[in-house]
């Protein structure tokens, strides 16, 4: 049977990390072979440029840091491939839906969701994107903003919308939306159960891994 591809994505401070780990060691501990990745993958030298810009150590004009946040996950994207077809389930923190979301969110009348996509097209698409849903008062609850670029709350409203907008799009069925505003264990419940379900559907329907 093929590794199944899982996605972590919600704003900031949601807890896509913290449930992501949990979800890599409870699927390990049941027996699954399992991959953890996150994007930006700050480790190669692609990922060091982003990881600069994001600290606001260099200037990037909106196009080119949106493609190599893309390239980023290409630069992945094959080896990803190899490890599902060899039965490795892969979980990412974050992937291209925030490729996506964070560039539209800058408003520039070039940059829309549909120009964001055009290079994300062929990465292979997840079996499942949970999303983490956590309300503005509840993440403040969780301390304030980093020194990250994004990291204020008009960026983060934009986010919100346009996630919300890709939610009712014809990616819509990829996702399932989780209340993060409850305790690590209730949200670790719920993620659970939504990605058994994703590969028992995957395992039972003999689904192949699509592609975006
Ligand atoms: N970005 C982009 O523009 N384009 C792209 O293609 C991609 C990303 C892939 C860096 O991402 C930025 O890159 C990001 C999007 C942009 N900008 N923003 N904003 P990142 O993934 O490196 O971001 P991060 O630094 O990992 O942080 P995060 O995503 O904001 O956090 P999180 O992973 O969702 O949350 P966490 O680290 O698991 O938890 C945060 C805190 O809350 C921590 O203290 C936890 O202990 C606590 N927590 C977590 N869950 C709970 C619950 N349930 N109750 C109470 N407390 C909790
Ligand atoms: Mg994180």
């Amino acid at each position: 049977m093929r590794g199944k591809l899982i996605v972590f994505e919600g704003l900031d401070r949601a807890g896509k990390s913290t449930q992501c780990e949990r979800l890599v060691e409870s699927l390990r501990s049941e027996g699954h072979r399992v991959r953890h990745m996150r994007f930006p993958d700050r480790s190669t030298p692609i990922g060091q440029m982003i990881n600069d810009y994001l600290k606001g150590q260099s200037e990037q004009e909106d196009h080119v840091i949106h493609l190599l946040f893309s390239a980023n996950r290409w630069e992945a994207a094959t080896s990803i491939r190899a490890d599902i077809e060899a039965g490795t389930t892969i979980v990412i923190d974050r992937y291209y839906y925030s490729g996506c979301v964070y560039s539209a969110a800058k408003n520039n009348p070039i940059l829309n969701l549909e120009w964001a996509r055009h290079p994300e097209e062929g990465l292979p698409r997840p079996d499942i994107c949970i999303f983490l849903d956590i309300s503005p008062a509840d993440a403040a609850k969780r301390g304030g903003f980093g020194g990250e670029k994004y990291e204020n709350q008009q960026m983060q409203d934009r986010v919100r919308q346009l996630f919300s907008q890709l939610q009712s799009s014809s990616e819509k069925d990829d996702f399932a939306t989780i209340d993060a505003g409850g305790s690590l264990d209730e949200v670790q419940l719920n993620v659970l159960q939504v990605a058994w379900r994703a590969i028992e559907r995957v395992d039972a329907e003999g689904l192949p891994l699509r592609f975006v």
